[in-house]
């Protein structure tokens, strides 16, 4: 991908995230159709600890240090270890707009030479900044097409069909 459709994806994941939230109850929000499926409230502060603490982290790392090390997140452990079910939604959305914000406000900045920088992300391997940004937008697309799954259920529980567990869980 080149580095203007990168950030322009990165740039429209607020309002593709907003408008797939518009009009949902909180009922809705919470309904989880499996046990290994997210809800969309679990999507949105999975979306929000990814972000954060994954990779706007990751990127100052790559960006700060020779080499760096870039943690890896376990998604599920985080959902249940921080009870996203039983959270209130505007916060997570608030948080990851905010951060989304100032990440892409960095990678204004960035020159073509500092996207050949590498670091090492756990369970993944050895990768460049631009190999990260690539898998920074492809983490929101996967959780945008579960949320597109999800959302018909929500409409029509009893015609839908279960969607499939949640993927792109980690990092
Ligand atoms: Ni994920």
């Amino acid at each position: 991908m080149r580095l203007e459709d990168v950030l322009a994806s990165l740039a429209a994941m607020p309002d593709a995230l907003r408008h797939r939230l518009a009009g949902l109850t909180d009922a809705e929000l919470r309904f989880k159709p499996g046990i290994d499926t997210f809800s969309v409230l679990e999507n949105v502060w999975h979306l929000r600890d990814i972000e954060v603490e994954g990779y706007a982290r990751r990127l100052t790392l790559l960006l700060r240090e020779e080499n760096p090390l870039l943690p890896d997140l376990d998604g599920s452990a985080l959902a249940r270890e921080r009870r996203y079910n039983s959270q209130p939604l505007q916060p997570a959305l608030d948080a990851f707009v905010s951060s989304r914000r100032a990440s892409l406000v960095i990678l204004a900045d960035v020159a073509p030479a500092q996207l050949e920088r590498r670091g090492s992300f756990e369970n993944v391997g050895e990768v460049s900044l631009a190999r990260l940004l690539e898998l920074w937008v492809e983490h929101d697309q996967g959780h945008l097409k579960e949320l597109d799954e999800l959302l018909p259920v929500l409409r029509e529980p009893r015609a839908g069909h279960t969607p499939k567990p949640s993927q792109s869980l980690s990092r």
